[in-house]
């Protein structure tokens, strides 16, 4: 871990146009981490920016970037980056490039970085000037936390608070994925000053999800001994709705796996899949034309409806059709 650190440390101090990127769609763990390295960065007198998309962020976040604002650390962001023969890339919480805010900025690069807490997969980027992918770290968090403590540094309350949200989002509030270093991570950040009320605040969310949400799991069932199933309203559901419910039905007895199917458009339906460890979900949803990681995958498949696509996961997964019993 000290010799990453110490390359990592070299290559921006070396480079002079510094990229941050994370994932599409990007939660606590990956902005965090890319807002906690943009701190990093300045500390060593270098500039640097995070790639983002025009599109919307998730209300949460949205509401961490406010308080950011109104405590005078608004982050460096770019929507257009300028790739030159001194840009470094760094891509956090993800190792796949089409998972990427902006792929396309990758083939540009010619120094990359990746840091990843995810299984390695088969197409993880390759030709980088610096590969960390280690599935026993529990969040990128886990290791931006550990980074800052081999640097000495300190960071702002605010930005230790949104960490710590970053780290008990990806381990389901510390029931996956967790080990003594996460622990570890998470008590620094407290001794950092992260604050866990507001913590509890930026985590808080809309009441009427939170009971759409819970109308749809009381329809889940059991598929095969070990995987859950549930099948949403016809209503139209966001990604991250789906898997959020996929994670909260990990929680439950008996169960390895959770498939949750739902409408993402008109002609689309999609999949969100989690699993506990031990079940390979990306190998299930590839089968059905999608990707992800092995506990965390998704597909969407067009011109199809949610009985059909049930059918086709039970059929994958050796299950039996008991959504009617209710
Ligand atoms: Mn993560």
């Amino acid at each position: 871990m000290e010799q990453i650190f110490k390359t990592l440390t070299n290559l921006i101090k070396e480079n002079n146009n510094i990229y941050i990127m994370t994932h599409k769609n990007p939660d606590f763990d990956g902005m965090g981490s890319a807002i906690c390295l943009q701190q990093i960065i300045n500390s060593f007198k270098k500039n640097s920016y995070i790639v983002l998309n025009k599109k919307e962020r998730n209300n949460s976040l949205q509401k961490s970037y406010n308080l950011l604002k109104e405590n005078n650390l608004y982050f460096n962001y770019v929507i257009n980056p300028s790739i030159s023969e001194d840009t470094l890339l760094i891509i956090l919480d993800t190792h796949k490039q089409v998972m990427t805010e902006k792929p396309k900025l990758i083939d540009e690069t010619k120094n990359v970085v990746v840091i990843d807490h995810h299984i390695k997969s088969k197409d993880y980027i390759k030709d980088c000037t610096l590969n960390y992918i280690n599935a026993n770290l529990s969040s990128t968090v886990e290791f931006i936390t550990q980074y800052l403590k081999y640097l000495n540094k300190t960071i702002n309350p605010l930005i230790a608070t949104i960490l710590l949200a970053g780290l008990e989002i990806d381990t389901n509030n510390f029931r996956l994925k967790t080990t003594n270093q996460t622990h570890e991570a998470a008590s620094f950040l407290l001794q950092l000053g992260a604050d866990n009320v507001l913590k509890q605040e930026l985590l808080q969310e809309n009441k009427d999800n939170y009971i759409k949400r819970q109308k749809i799991i009381e329809k889940s069932y059991m598929a095969n001994d070990n995987m859950i199933l549930c099948i949403a309203d016809s209503e139209l559901y966001e990604n991250k709705d789906l898997a959020y419910i996929a994670e909260q039905l990990l929680q439950f007895e008996n169960v390895a796996a959770s498939f949750v199917i739902g409408h993402l458009s008109e002609d689309t339906v999609g999949i969100s899949a989690r699993s506990i460890g031990n079940i390979d979900v990306e190998d299930i949803m590839s089968k059905l034309g999608g990707g992800g990681h092995l506990t965390e995958a998704a597909t969407q498949i067009k011109n199809s409806n949610l009985k059909q696509i049930e059918q086709q996961l039970l059929a994958i997964i050796g299950g039996k059709d008991e959504s009617n019993i209710y």
